[in-house]
């Protein structure tokens, strides 16, 4: 074009590339040479790093496009061959037996393993203004959801290595931002000197968005605030992979001796409790891939996890999203589609994204795949001809879409946990939680809170504290069951057999109740609580609390308008605020042995 500036021999490659795949419309109104000259090379450096961060190119991404556009509008499921049927998995009850020897075993391993934070979501769908992993995970401490993914591996590192006084490998943590939230998870770490964690156990690493496609020829569209850019957007959690790949540290970690990858989402405060369990079923049962579940209500939107068989017998055991689910089944002989069985669940349990991978075959597979997973294109057609879009689009992938290339040798399993245990989602804005169908979870700031509080107090129950039930109120429109607020730090009640050590005797709590339990070696052999609790010790510190009655006012749940804009933003996506009427501290600044015999407070 006689209005390009002058190029490199790298830049001439690429708009050579670019005018190859049929995108001359880019250039079309570029003004003439020494006009806006820098916007023009502006655009190249952006062509060049869309070039290089995806597996083999912007040209294999466009021809992946046409693909999968044509595909789309051809109204082709990505299923299509496959019969979807019920597969096999662990199903685990918290606090069996058999639970407790999936913990001790998984307990056991963390030392070898690795974990990784997906991060880069802005969460449109949740509509809060700052990064989600910031977020409080329950307002009683207002301990971020990082922080608490932080302390709780750091509690498995010393739990792993038997003991915070022996020499410990730290356990690695990658977080994957993006442009969206790079920013300010460096700065939230960096305020917070990383929780705890060394400066170099914890590293970002950026996913890079992809090119936006404005039709079914894979036309890249221009950034509608900037007619110099192509307009990029994420290209999914999928993008951890060759994230991992590229930075190189999976080899690092194999010359570590680690053995397993562990992958997270942002904003699920009950994540770490199912994790030692379902580390221990990788390890016994010496799974390639073991994805964590838990049970599905028909139609809610997490995706489920159903065994595929080919029609040319070929089998995999994968995730299928809720969008893709009820379609498929319809299409495969099951007219009435998704539905809940006799259980109350739908047969086809819930992908939670929590994927642990045994690092060795990961290894293998990325060495073939350079990271790349199968993408998906979900455009939003203006009319049903299907021939121009609502907006631009663009590739997608998951990260849980990676056995799909894997070996039909590869040991491809899952793990089932008791939703109250595991899976309690941050995801949902006030207004479309409030839409949520009752008895289904609205995965809201309000119902994730609540749950941290029920589960904290099953597990107390299993333990034989006597507990009140649950009362029914409702913030921003949702009913949720709200239990005594009892939140502990992670070292405290890693596991179950933690907990159990650490209560003994006659402890029963009010549901007024809030007990806050931040140390790691405080025994309670005895307590009746109908108020609020604070116990803090500090680390050697060895608290032993027997027969202890404690009442006062507690702190009181209020109500706050989600629409308020004088409520910080936080507070607001939950629907209330804690307001404090009476409490009791217990803080033990010295790392010695105390004891508190016989008191009433
Ligand atoms: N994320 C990224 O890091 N980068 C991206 O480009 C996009 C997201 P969502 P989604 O467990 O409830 C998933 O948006 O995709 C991070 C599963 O696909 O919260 O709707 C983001 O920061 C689905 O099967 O979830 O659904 C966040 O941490 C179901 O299991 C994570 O990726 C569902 O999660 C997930 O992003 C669920």
């Amino acid at each position: 074009s006689p209005n390009l500036p002058l190029l490199s021999d790298t830049q001439i490659k690429l708009a050579r590339m670019l005018v190859q795949e049929g995108q001359i419309h880019l250039f079309e109104n570029w003004p003439k040479p020494g006009v806006r000259d820098a916007d023009k090379l502006r655009f190249f450096e952006q062509v060049a790093k869309l070039d290089i961060s995806y597996p083999g190119g912007l040209t294999a991404y466009l021809q992946n496009a046409r693909k999968l556009l044509a595909d789309s509008k051809a109204g082709k499921n990505p299923f299509s061959g496959y019969v979807p049927s019920v597969p096999d998995g662990v199903k685990l009850v918290h606090g069996d037996e058999k639970f407790m020897q999936y913990e001790e075993a998984g307990v056991k391993e963390a030392q070898y393993s690795a974990f990784v934070l997906v991060a880069g979501g802005l969460g449109e769908r949740l509509g809060y203004s700052g990064i989600k992993v910031a977020l409080p995970s329950e307002t009683t401490t207002e301990n971020s959801f990082l922080q608490l993914y932080i302390k709780t591996i750091l509690a498995l590192q010393d739990a792993s290595s038997g003991g915070q006084n022996q020499a410990v490998k730290p356990i690695p943590l990658v977080i994957m931002t993006s442009d969206d939230t790079h920013k300010k998870t460096d700065q939230l770490l960096k305020e917070n000197n990383n929780f705890g964690m060394l400066p170099d156990q914890v590293v970002l690493l950026k996913q890079e968005k992809v090119a936006c496609l404005s039709d079914n020829n894979g036309s890249l569209a221009l950034d509608p605030s900037n007619s110099f850019l192509i307009q990029t957007k994420p290209h999914g959690h999928g993008d951890v992979h060759s994230v991992l790949y590229n930075s190189g540290l999976l080899t690092r970690w194999q010359h570590e001796s680690r053995k397993w990858v562990l992958f997270f989402q942002d904003t699920n405060a009950l994540l770490f409790k199912g994790v030692p369990a379902s580390l221990g079923v990788s390890v016994l049962k010496d799974l390639d891939v073991n994805s964590l579940a838990v049970n599905r209500k028909a139609k809610e939107a997490i995706g489920g996890i159903a065994r595929l068989t080919h029609e040319n017998g070929s089998e995999m055991v994968i995730n299928v999203e809720y969008n893709q689910l009820d379609p498929l089944l319809r299409s495969t002989g099951h007219p009435e589609g998704d539905i809940n069985i006799e259980t109350g669940f739908s047969p086809f349990p819930g992908n939670i994204n929590q994927l642990i991978f045994k690092l060795s075959s990961y290894i293998k597979e990325l060495a073939k795949t350079h990271g790349a997973i199968v993408e998906f294109v979900n455009p939003k057609y203006k009319d049903a001809s299907k021939t121009s879009f609502k907006s631009s689009t663009r590739l997608e992938c998951m990260m849980q879409d990676y056995p799909r290339t894997l070996p039909t040798s590869a040991k491809v399993g899952f793990t089932v946990l008791e939703t109250w245990l595991a899976y309690a989602p941050v995801k949902n804005n006030p207004e479309d939680a409030a839409k949520v169908p009752r008895g289904n979870p609205p995965h809201s700031a309000t119902s994730g809170e609540m749950a941290v509080y029920k589960a904290n107090s099953l597990i107390l129950r299993k333990a034989g504290v006597l507990i009140e039930g649950p009362k029914i109120e409702s913030y921003n429109d949702q009913e949720v069951e709200v239990w005594p607020r009892i939140v502990w730090s992670p070292k405290w009640g890693l596991t179950f057999s933690d907990v159990k050590k650490k209560v003994k005797g006659h402890c029963q709590i009010s549901q007024k109740s809030t007990l806050v339990i931040d140390g790691e070696d405080v025994t309670i052999d005895g307590l009746a609580l109908d108020g609020a609790l604070f116990i803090r010790a500090v680390a050697c510190a060895k608290v032993n609390i027997q027969s202890l009655h404690v009442s006062n006012d507690a702190w009181k749940i209020i109500p706050v308008d989600s629409a308020d804009n004088s409520v910080p933003e936080k507070i607001r996506i939950r629907g209330f605020k804690l307001e404090l009427h009476g409490q009791q501290l217990l803080l033990f600044h010295q790392p010695r042995q105390c004891n508190i015999t016989n008191v009433s407070m």
